[in-house]
């Protein structure tokens, strides 16, 4: 049977849904014109008043924020209540430099354990569960954020944060953790070094993972749950937003449903700004409508994203967003070609090798270098210069028809790519584009 935290929103009709969201986002657009100047100012700007929302079908009349508005606001410029009443603040890399730094009221924190909580009971999370959270605690919001779900679900909590692999392994079996949150990359790293110790995925006690920070493919997540016999959810978020736990996956794991009472998202044209239909694929904006401290609305994600409403099998009505396809300013442009690290990812995974790679892209003689570094598995690793280059071969063939532009493929032997505690870096470009 299907569990939730909160049912009675989770699985709130659209109607409801909608009076929920109109009936806060009226609210919220009068605290941020009182209390934050800086916003006050882009709504004067734009020739918007509170008295213009009256409801979320108005919510296209508010203008944008952007990364950099976080960097002119820096750090106290949107801040929606006195600093006294703020109880903790998170941080982020920004986009030049200036790091992204988000402060929450006890009020903001409580609502976005909420939502982390609701993200455990949908991954099968119960007080009988022991949780351990793989996520890095400290600036970052992965492991305070699910550490303070599982605190309200009632779960057992492991707070090891990241790093430390054999300790983590030693949790897992010695305390039976049925649930590991950490990122997908130290999901897949887990699950390899547990497979080199003798571990088959009956041995190890884990139930579920929930997964998330970073991109990641439908082929690793079903390597991650096949090495170690659990289920693997997709969890998504942002620093801006609160942290993890913005949207979520239920046990369909088809598409994560945002917690739209929370967040109100809309899919933008990311050049013309224009609001896109339902369905559409494009920018991803969220209005949070519940926070004091940090009020964001109309916050340009930058991660590119599709929207759909569907019956889920869950029970839960609340809206679906795609896995994130990649981002309006980290996709790479490789000889006028867009390209998706995903995408990469994908024609790997489906010849047999691990995401243990590199992208490579430099610039020499005014045109673009792009090299794929991948590592062979212990399985196929063999130093036959002629099998190696039948395999390169391959995968240059496969990236091609998947990308339409030739990469050099380089294999590497097992374990030369520096593994990551936290997000992998699987780009690097040299370019100096910007
Ligand atoms: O990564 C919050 C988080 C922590 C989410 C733990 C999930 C689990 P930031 O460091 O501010 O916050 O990075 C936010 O990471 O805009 C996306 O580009 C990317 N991202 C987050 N979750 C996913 C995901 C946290 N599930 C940025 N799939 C976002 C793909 C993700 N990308």
């Amino acid at each position: 049977m299907e569990r939730y935290y909160q049912e009675e929103i989770e699985c709130a009709s659209l109607e409801k849904i909608k009076e929920i969201q109109s009936e806060k986002l009226v609210k919220q657009v009068k605290h941020v014109w009182e209390d934050v100047p800086y916003y006050r100012k882009k709504m004067e700007a734009k020739g918007v008043t509170p008295d213009d929302i009256k409801s979320v079908d108005d919510l296209h009349k508010l203008p944008f924020l952007s990364k950099a508005d976080l960097r002119d606001a820096y750090p106290y410029g949107l801040l929606g209540t006195p600093l006294k009443d703020c109880v903790r603040m998170h941080s982020t890399s920004g986009t030049t430099g200036k790091r992204v730094v988000a402060f929450y009221s006890q009020h903001d924190i409580d609502l976005w354990e909420d939502c982390c909580a609701r993200a455990i009971v949908a991954a099968g999370g119960t007080d009988e569960d022991v949780i351990q959270v793989a996520y890095g605690y400290g600036l970052f919001t992965g492991g305070m954020g699910l550490h303070g779900g599982a605190h309200k679900v009632g779960c057992l909590t492991i707070p090891a944060s990241s790093g430390s692999t054999d300790r983590q392994i030693m949790f897992i079996n010695d305390l039976s953790a049925t649930i590991l949150c950490c990122t997908p990359s130290y999901a897949a790293y887990l699950s390899e070094r547990m497979k080199e110790m003798g571990y088959g995925p009956d041995d190890i006690p884990l139930k579920s993972a929930i997964l998330g920070a970073e991109a990641w493919t439908e082929e690793m997540r079903k390597s991650i749950e096949k090495t170690m016999g659990i289920k693997a959810y997709d969890i998504y978020g942002l620093t801006e937003l609160s942290g993890p736990g913005v949207a979520f996956e239920c046990s369909a794991q088809t598409g994560m449903h945002i917690n739209e009472d929370h967040f109100i998202p809309e899919i933008i044209d990311p050049d013309t700004e224009e609001v896109l239909p339902e369905g559409s694929v494009g920018e991803l904006v969220f209005t949070a409508v519940d926070k004091e401290a940090f009020p964001m609305l109309r916050y340009r994600t930058r991660d590119i994203c599709k929207l759909w409403r569907e019956k889920c099998p869950c029970g839960r009505t609340h809206i679906k967003m795609a896995k994130p396809m990649g981002r309006s300013d980290d996709m790479l442009i490789i000889r006028g070609v867009n390209v998706f690290p995903s995408q990469i990812e994908t024609v790997l995974l489906n010849n047999g090798y691990a995401a243990n790679y590199l992208i490579v892209v430099d610039r020499v003689n005014n045109t673009d270098t792009f090299e794929v570094q991948v590592e062979m598995t212990p399985e196929m690793f063999t130093d036959s210069i002629a099998e190696i280059e039948a395999k390169q071969k391959t995968l240059v063939e496969g990236l091609k028809s998947m990308l339409g532009i030739k990469a050099k493929v380089t294999l590497l032997a097992p374990k030369s790519i520096a593994r990551s505690e936290g997000k992998a870096v699987r780009v690097i470009d040299n370019r100096k584009l910007h």
